[in-house]
Order: structure tokens, then sequence, then C-alpha cells
């Protein structure tokens, strides 16, 4: 090769090797950065907990043996006698029914403990189960982790067993049952505070009422603490959170319009306001998951009448769509009968509302699809509007920062009838949809049918059923630029 050759690929190289650099810095240049977050997003753990979505209640102390909703605490332990007992029958219930944990009462209103505390003689050790032996806390966690469920525990506050409740002395027996639960039994996921507080009970042979002050008495501040201290990761339940709280009714439902954000200051647990508590606060200053509990039988323990009032899976349903639907975590309650097993029509139901599940939300009807925006962020590619059709809650569409009013619409390759519209916002960067309609293309025309406020983590609108090749979804208001990370829709079988 000749000199001159040789200076000409050189020449050549450095050409190439300085382009190359200029067109990688260029292109970071390109790509944007994200949208501004709002004032209030949640934590990366509490978006996990809401990617949860479905998780169950297990209800089982004495009650399940004395047909009661809440034990006076005089039970002798030796009625607590489950025959058939198994753990797993509950978490594979709850795992096929699409759960993705479990939350076990450890200990009810009557004080009867489910593990083998050190503290107390009302419980299970006290009790024919297993000759006294039995640890059905360490039988549930072993059989969730298993499964792959994540593990919550109830440990209610209210005791009606124990002699010193209402005093100061009662406080130190209900922390160091806390540091059992939260010790002694690996990773635990949820710990749930109820709120029902003070009342008559038997209280080591008073049987008198006793009332405490619900704002002073627990000191909760105390309490999460020392949760928190012991686990880390854990969510914690209540009234007022701080990490998840109560939906303000037992019926699962969340509101029409639910804001993650709320104002905890104004939240006293066992005195919240529900009807705050069932819409939160677009003014909120915490991001505060709601949670919508309700049994699957009209009682929480399992009672023999109740057998035949076991929600149909239409209720379910309706039910799991004003709650998951509404961006809220729904919390469904199983109750074991007197065996220890979920009984067969509980576990009947919820196979059929897991099979119409999976039948409406198996095909996304938004395929091959072309989605236009009357906006986009920068005209980027980051922000196309056709980021809401991959499954993905990472890419979003979004605008300008200057709009807050814009439409997406979908175009399907032919007409569709579909029922139910699914809808996300990409919650990391907090919660900013507060009114919306969706609209088809008829041959007059757009038609509205539904008018909506917020979605949210995830919303989910069902609809009477419509056949169309065009649907757009309208933002009208928002509290920063708009942004939406999916729309899909779906056909519920017929009669679902
Ligand atoms: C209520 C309790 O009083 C019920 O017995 C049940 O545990 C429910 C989940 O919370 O406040």
């Amino acid at each position: 090769m000749s000199k001159q050759m040789k200076l000409h690929q050189l020449n050549y190289l450095l050409i190439l090797a300085v382009f190359t650099a200029f067109s990688a810095c260029n292109n970071s240049v390109e790509t944007p950065a994200d949208i501004n977050p709002n004032p209030v997003v949640p934590s990366e753990k509490m978006i996990v907990y809401q990617q949860m979505e479905l998780i169950g209640f297990i209800h089982f102390t004495v009650n399940t043996f004395t047909n009661m909703e809440w034990g006076y605490g005089d039970e002798n332990p030796e009625i607590f006698n489950p025959t058939a007992l198994n753990a797993e029958q509950w978490v594979e219930t709850a795992k096929f029914a699409g759960m993705k944990e479990l939350i076990l009462t450890a200990k009810h209103h009557d004080g009867f403990c489910l593990w083998p505390s050190k503290f107390t003689e009302h419980s299970i050790k006290n009790s024919p189960y297993k000759g006294g032996k039995g640890d059905i806390v360490q039988e549930f966690v072993e059989a969730c982790r298993k499964n792959g469920l994540t593990v919550g525990l109830y440990l209610s506050p209210w005791d009606r067993n124990h002699k010193d409740y209402g005093k100061p002395a009662y406080l130190q027996y209900y922390h160091d049952q806390l540091r059992e639960l939260l010790t002694q039994y690996g990773t635990i996921n949820e710990i749930w505070f109820d709120g029902a507080n003070g009342g008559d009970g038997f209280y080591g042979g008073a049987n008198e009422i006793r009332r405490i002050d619900s704002k002073t008495y627990y000191n909760w501040e105390k309490v999460f603490a020392l949760v928190r201290e012991l686990q880390p990761d854990i969510k914690i339940f209540s009234d007022a959170g701080p990490d998840v709280h109560w939906i303000g009714n037992e019926s699962g439902f969340a509101g029409s319009t639910f804001w993650s954000t709320i104002n905890t200051d104004s939240l006293v647990i066992g005195h919240a306001n529900t009807q705050y508590l069932n819409t939160g606060d677009p003014e909120g200053k915490n991001w505060i998951v709601g949670q919508c509990d309700v049994s699957i039988r009209p009682g929480w323990f399992y009672h023999k009448t109740e057998d035949s009032l076991v929600k149909s899976p239409e209720e379910l349903l309706d039910i799991y769509y004003k709650s998951v639907g509404r961006n809220a975590i729904l919390l469904l309650n199983l109750p074991p009968d007197k065996r220890g097993l979920i009984h067969e029509n509980d576990v009947k139901a919820l196979h059929n509302f897991r099979k119409i599940l999976d039948e409406t939300f198996a095909h996304n009807l938004a395929q091959d699809v072309i989605a236009t925006a009357t906006n986009y962020r920068l005209d980027h590619k980051k922000f196309s509007p056709s980021n809401v059709l991959d499954k993905s809650t990472t890419t979003y569409w979004a605008t300008d920062d200057s709009i807050r009013s814009a439409d997406i619409t979908i175009q399907l390759p032919e007409e569709k009838l579909f029922d139910r519209i699914l809808i996300q916002e990409p919650i990391r960067f907090g919660q900013r949809i507060s009114r919306f309609d969706l609209a088809i293309m008829e041959q007059r025309g757009w038609r509205t049918i539904f008018r909506g406020t917020t979605i949210g983590y995830k919303r989910i609108l069902p609809i009477q059923a419509v056949r169309t090749s065009n649907i757009r979804l309208r933002i009208l208001e928002s509290n920063n630029t708009i942004a939406i990370s999916n729309i899909a829709l779906f056909k519920a079988p017929d009669n679902n």
C-alpha cells in the first residue's frame, strides 16, 4: 500500500470517528427529558404495591366457632378446633382468583392469637388445635411464600380480652405482640390497623365498657416507627395511611372520582371522614393508595347460614370495576369455615369471577390501530400518541407544557364491538387528569359515550357495548402537562 493510500485511509477513519462521536452526542441531546413530576408522586415501593391490584383477606378466629362477628374476649380457647385446616387451600384459592397478597387476622377484637404469643394465654397454644403446638401464622406465611404471594397481617388494636385494654400497660403488650409478628415470620409486606376501637368487653373479667381517646391512646406515630424499624419495606394500612388508606366503606368501592393524593393531617384513625376517604383529594399532600375491603359473604367471619349468600361472580365483577377499575386496590375477604377451609361455594364463585375476568381481558381489541393526537410534546417520538398502545406503563403520550386540554384518537382497522375501556396515567409523575370524555365515531359524527373525572394508575370503564372504528379520548382538565400511558379496548363475554 502506498504512503498516500495509508494517509487517505487514516483521514477517512478520523472523519468517521468524529462523525460517530458527533451523532452520538447529538442523539443524547435529541432525547428530551421526561415531563416534570407533580409535587406529590408515589414512591417506587407504592407503585409496585398498587400494581398488585387484587389482594385477599382471611378472617379466622374463635368467632368462626362461636358464630360471632365480634368476639367478646371471654371465649374458652378449647372451642378453637379446626378439623381440616389447610393454609395451602386458602392460598391456592386466592392465587387462582388472581390475588397477589393475603392478609390474615393474627388477632381480631376478641384478642385470641393465631400464633403462640408469649404474652397471653388467650391463644392457639391453649386450644386443641395440634395439641396446643400449632401456629397458624407460621402455616399461613409458609403457604403464601410457597405460592409466591406476599404476606399481610392484621393485629387488632382493640382487644376485648386483655385486662389492661384502655390503660397504658396495654400499649406495651401491643408493641410486644407487634414485635413477635414482625420478627418471627420473615418479610411481612403489609400490616393492617383496624379502626374499630373501644366499647364493651371481657377485659380480664372486668366485663365493662372501656372508651379510649382514638387521637392519643395508641400513639400511632410510635407504633409506625416500631413497625418500620422491624420491617423497613412494609406497607402500613389504616384509616389514615401512612401508606395505604381505607376507602371509607366495607362494600368494596372507591368513588367514581378517586385521587391517590390526600391530606393525612385531617384523618384520625377510627374517626375518619368516610366521604373524604372515598374520593381522596386533588390538593392532597400525601400519596396514599386507596384500598377497598369487602367480604365475599355478608359477614367477615364464616357463618353456615351465609353459605347461600356468597356474592355471585357478577357481584364480584361489579366490585372489581368499582375498586381496581377506579384506581384503588381490592381487598376481598375469604373466611375459612370450621374445618379451616374456604367453603366450596366461595371457591366456585371466585373461579367463575376469575374466568370472566380472564376472558374479558385476554384480547385487547386496540391492535393494529393508529393513534393520533391534537398535540404531542415537541413532536418527539418519546411522547408520541402511539405510546398508549403498547402494554408498558413506562412509555406515554404527553402534550406540550402549555396544553391542558387535548384529544387522542384511536383508529381501528375495522369496526369492533367493545364494552370495557382501560386507561392509565403514568403515575410516577403524579396523578393529573380531573376531567375527560370519551366519544365514538358514528355515521352522524362523534357521539360522547362517557364523561369522567379521574383516571390515575388504572381506570376501567364498563360501558354499554358499542361498535365503532374510531374512539376519541378528550382530556378536558389536568393539573399539569397531560400524560397517558395506556389505552386498551375489551369485550366482556355476553351478560357479564
Ligand atoms: C372492621 C372490623 O370491625 C371487622 O370485624 C373486620 O375486621 C373489618 C375488616 O374491619 O373494622
